[in-house]
């Protein structure tokens, strides 16, 4: 029985990774469970799959669960109840599940430990991906991706010579704007931008999926999960999202992992890993798909993309501002406050105008986030 410490319990990622383990009761049991706020959903979680501890970073809401739960469940609060449970509580996975770089310090002291660390949060190793690979070999600590793309890179190197690997093929849904003439970005509006074609994810991934931000932070997280550098990583933009990714070794053969757009599969495989397991969801109906799709990214269109790829270029903290810079222009986006477009050229801005770090340890990173925010958030 493996048990498993889910941070972000209540997003798309948390609430799948439940939904897994519903279906394998033989096989896993819930350590602990993590929400900023949304204390009412937690409690329902808390009744179905009964962890002995949960974590609510919102103190008043965490005193009020407590006593609506009383002794069936131990309440914590705070970051520092936060980080203190990574620290201390018995678990053999952790998932990091939740969305931006707050999950960081949490991550950090799941690793130290030597956890298995199920990987869904791609700012962790954007904004920290020489450190956190570091820490990971020092501790023995298994990085295993959930995001789809490279839990497909990483389900084709299984069994592969890492020296064979000539270079990893991402590929893109394009997103919900593919098609459209970048002379009309200006007055996409928040409702077109939330509305993706074949994934259901969260507000703030979906946002990036329309701009390719989300693309280019995928890139920056394989370069650091596949030890691979940024000129060995290509997109293509693959608009049946079946294919999830694939890799192209040095004989010329190009091995792709397929299945239907549904987080399970990878949280599935990262929980499971490296046993395969039965389940019953839907299967994929090649010949009802009919037909597949490539083409190169506009990176005119999407700079984005290109932004990311510089930032990777740059190096040290160059990651970490593109990070806390989109986050920032994407809240302000989806408040109504800038238009689609100015979401690339306020990170540009912010690249240009915060100082970059080469190597840099946790704090520095910190200081570089809290700068970068306080700086976009300055802007009109
Ligand atoms: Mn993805």
């Amino acid at each position: 029985m493996k048990k498993v410490f889910i941070l972000g319990s209540t997003g798309s990622i948390g609430k799948n990774t439940l939904n897994v383990i519903r279906s394998f009761p033989e096989q896993f049991k819930v350590a602990a469970l993590t929400v900023n706020r949304r204390i009412d959903l937690l409690e329902l979680q808390i009744n179905e799959f009964k962890p002995p501890i949960v974590i609510v970073k919102d103190e008043a809401l965490g005193k009020e669960l407590q006593e609506k739960v009383g002794r069936k469940c131990k309440v914590i609060t705070g970051d520092s109840g936060l980080n203190e449970a990574a620290a201390n509580l018995d678990y053999d996975i952790f998932v990091g599940a939740t969305v931006g770089s707050n999950g960081l310090t949490p991550t950090i002291e799941a690793i130290r430990r030597g956890k298995t660390i199920a990987l869904a949060n791609k700012e962790t190793l954007v904004v920290a991906g020489e450190l956190i690979t570091s820490l990971c070999e020092k501790h023995n600590s298994k990085l295993i991706p959930v995001d789809s793309e490279h839990s497909a890179i990483f389900q084709c190197l299984e069994g592969e010579d890492k020296d064979s690997v000539e270079k990893l093929i991402i590929t893109a849904s394009g997103g919900p704007f593919l098609n459209k003439d970048k002379s009309s970005f200006s007055k996409i509006t928040i409702e077109e931008a939330l509305n993706h074609p074949n994934w259901k994810m969260g507000n703030k991934i979906t946002i990036d999926s329309a701009t390719l931000m989300n693309k280019g932070l995928e890139v920056i997280e394989a370069r650091w999960l596949f030890g691979i550098t940024k000129d060995r990583i290509d997109v293509v933009v693959h608009p049946q999202s079946i294919i999830h990714s694939m890799v192209q070794f040095t004989d010329g053969s190009i091995k792709a992992q397929l299945g239907l757009p549904d987080m399970k599969l990878p949280i599935q495989y990262a929980l499971t890993y490296p046993k395969r397991c039965k389940n019953n969801y839907e299967r994929t109906n090649l010949p009802k798909i009919g037909s597949f799709s490539f083409f190169e990214p506009d990176i005119e269109k999407f700079e984005c993309l290109d932004l990311a790829y510089s930032a990777l270029d740059a190096g040290g903290t160059a990651p970490c501002i593109l990070n806390a810079a989109n986050e920032i222009a994407v809240d302000k986006f989806l408040n109504g406050r800038i238009k689609f477009t100015t979401i690339p050229s306020i990170i540009k801005r912010a690249l240009d105008k915060i100082e970059n770090h080469k190597s840099p340890d946790l704090v520095t990173i910190y200081e570089c986030d809290r700068k970068t925010r306080e700086f976009v958030s300055s802007l009109n």
